[in-house]
């Protein structure tokens, strides 16, 4: 699905701003609120998460639907274009009403959906009403507990309560609402509906490969053209294979972007463009032919009070923070990230593992906080005897994720789920199929993985016959051997050298410790500051110099919210840094670690060669 922008011949207006918001008191269809001007609201920015922008446990804590509304007017000069409204994410099912009639319904929360709106409009004044539900259960990505039930990380022993809420079956806050911009987007009727790139490298040479979706009738034009505007190829007909020339490949921190403009009939759409490639081969993971090396972090969408919601302030302090660390890579732990995020990540040259809402597909853990999740249910159980019923859900997301990423250099790998039940009877016969699904869709076959939680039965690890590259969340020092951190290295040691004895790249997506900031002591005990060091050094001692170990990204780049639970301290506090972005000693730490360490592995001398 194409970006929204404004070309010569696309219009584009942001609906981003103050709009009206209601909590559902249960009686908002009923009385059908989305059909006039909603009584006795109050103002709510968007996009945001709304949950920490008002006080008191009944808002954060909201279960189910709520009403966001606002007035829209097209410009006449616009109305002879194909409207388009689209939403790049709101959470985690919508309803979009234009005039009290309802146009679209979409499930989850973390990708753009759009409709077409022509047929809706009215001259004048037009009243756009956007429901939302927030509530997860056992169908949903995430997931969460069902029907409002189940047992929260906080209680030691059952609660007689009735109270519905949500309880995620995952360790970060359930944030909600519309979260990402909604924009209208014109364009001719006659238009472009999608374009697909991949790229060739041989030695000095380049080629980009282009398919043209469209719709209607008209001739396709392309062209490619360089950062200051040389042309550098151009090309005609839907699909076809571009030469460059002097190719300048989109490295690691050292992007390279080209201009791409496609022409249909009147339309013209614009993007930027980074050719590298991606593989795996034997134990590595190779960019442009070169072993590269994974530094960096599992990160949240997660700012205070935004909750969820797009900032584009700390995107770009995020990326200064990264390079700053000499880190070159994150993961889009546990969701697809926005699209300006994206964006960013390619003209920076950081490296993304683009991952989907898949996280709680295991019913018997939750992650993190929850170590509970809905006991006595197999995950892969049918869903008539309470197992999981996301797998269509799921396939969805991966579709949704490809169709959005799929151009974008700085994505060098999927990630199909999160510490899934991945050891679980049918977790093979449950992922097949999605990874086959991911390995079709995607046209640049970038590599597929599944981030795999820690058990003591990893050889059972279903990730084993289906990823390209294991990707391991592993805790020991902190969920196991926690204070015993020369133990946590000898096990750690153990099951790495399983892994590193498979053949192919294996990397930590998740390793850390909570660590309060400010929080110190002589003896490094759990929770200090230096506790924190001492567990990455010992975990670092267990894999350094194994052959097939490709990356460290540590859990995580900075504090974030969750649910309340006896072991959450206002949040998760496995961050290099805090909340607000201000640095623990491990931050230090990994500075003096990755600005010593080359981003390629065959790179001796510590530099980047072009
Ligand atoms: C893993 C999860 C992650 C948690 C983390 C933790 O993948 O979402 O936040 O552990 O416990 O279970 O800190």
């Amino acid at each position: 699905m194409l970006y929204p922008v404004l070309t010569e011949s696309r219009g584009l207006m942001d609906l981003s701003g103050i709009w009206a918001f209601k909590l559902d008191n249960g009686k908002g269809f009923d009385e059908k609120w989305y059909e006039g001007p909603i009584n006795d609201t109050i103002p709510m920015a968007v996009p945001s998460s709304y949950n920490d922008l008002q006080e008191g446990e009944d808002f954060r804590e909201h279960y189910g639907w709520v009403f966001y509304q606002r007035a829209i007017r097209v410009p006449a000069y616009m109305r002879t274009q194909r409207i388009v409204l689209r939403m790049a994410a709101v959470t985690h099912i919508a309803k979009i009403y234009l005039n009290g009639t309802c146009i679209c319904e979409h499930k989850g929360g973390f990708l753009p959906f759009e409709v077409e709106i022509n047929d809706y409009l009215q001259d004048g004044e037009n009243l756009l009403t956007i429901a939302v539900d927030n509530r997860i259960d056992h169908s949903t990505l995430p997931v969460g507990s069902e029907n409002g039930k189940g047992m929260l990380s906080s209680n030691m022993f059952e609660s007689k309560t009735t109270k519905k809420r949500n309880n995620p079956n995952f360790d970060f806050f359930n944030y909600c609402g519309i979260t990402r911009p909604v924009k209208i987007y014109t364009t001719p009727r006659d238009y472009i509906g999608d374009v697909t790139l991949t790229s060739e490298i041989d030695e000095g040479s380049a080629w980009v490969n282009y398919e043209v979706e469209t719709v209607g009738s008209g001739e396709v034009e392309i062209e490619v053209r360089t950062r200051t505007g040389e042309l550098a190829a151009k090309g005609t007909g839907k699909m076809g294979r571009l030469t460059i020339d002097n190719p300048v490949l989109w490295q690691p921190l050292k992007p390279y972007l080209y201009e791409i403009t496609v022409r249909f009939h009147e339309d013209v759409y614009t993007m930027t463009y980074g050719i590298r490639t991606v593989k795996v081969e034997g134990g590595k993971f190779l960019i442009n032919g070169r072993p590269f090396y994974f530094k960096g972090y599992g990160k949240h969408e997660d700012t205070f009070p935004a909750g969820r919601g797009l900032n584009l302030p700390m995107n770009i302090k995020d990326v200064s923070l990264m390079k700053w660390q000499g880190a070159n890579s994150f993961r889009t732990s546990h969701y697809p990230y926005s699209e300006e995020m994206m964006q960013l990540c390619d003209e920076e040259g950081i490296v993304v593992i683009d991952e989907v809402p898949a996280v709680g597909v295991h019913l018997n853990f939750g992650g993190g906080a929850n170590f509970k999740g809905t006991p006595r249910v197999e995950t892969f159980d049918p869903p008539e005897a309470g197992g999981i019923r996301t797998f269509e859900h799921h396939k969805e997301v991966i579709r949704d994720v490809i169709a959005r990423d799929k151009n974008r250099a700085c994505v060098v790998m999927w990630s199909i789920a999160n510490e899934s039940d991945s050891a679980g009877k049918g977790a093979y016969e449950y992922f097949k199929p999605l990874y086959d699904l991911a390995r079709s869709l995607d046209a640049q076959k970038r590599p597929c993985t599944m981030v795999s939680v820690q058990m003591p039965n990893y050889k059972e690890d279903c990730t084993i016959r289906l990823s390209d590259v294991f990707c391991l969340n592993r805790y020991y020092g902190w969920y196991n051997c926690g204070g015993d951190l020369a133990a946590a290295e000898a096990m750690c040691r153990e099951e790495m050298e399983f892994w590193n004895s498979l053949g192919k790249p294996f990397m930590f997506t998740e390793y850390g410790a909570d660590t309060v900031s400010g929080l110190h002591d002589t003896t490094p005990v759990m929770w200090t500051e230096e506790y924190q060091v001492e567990y990455y050094k010992a975990s670092h001692r267990a894999v350094d110099g194994m052959e097939n170990f490709v990356g460290e990204q540590v859990w995580n780049f900075a504090d974030f919210a969750t649910s309340q639970g006896l072991m959450r301290v206002q949040g998760n506090k496995k961050g290099l840094f805090t909340r607000d972005r201000r640095p623990k000693l491990a931050a230090h730490y990994f500075r003096s670690r990755w600005t010593n360490m080359p981003d390629f592995r065959d790179d001796k001398n510590g530099e980047n060669v072009d």
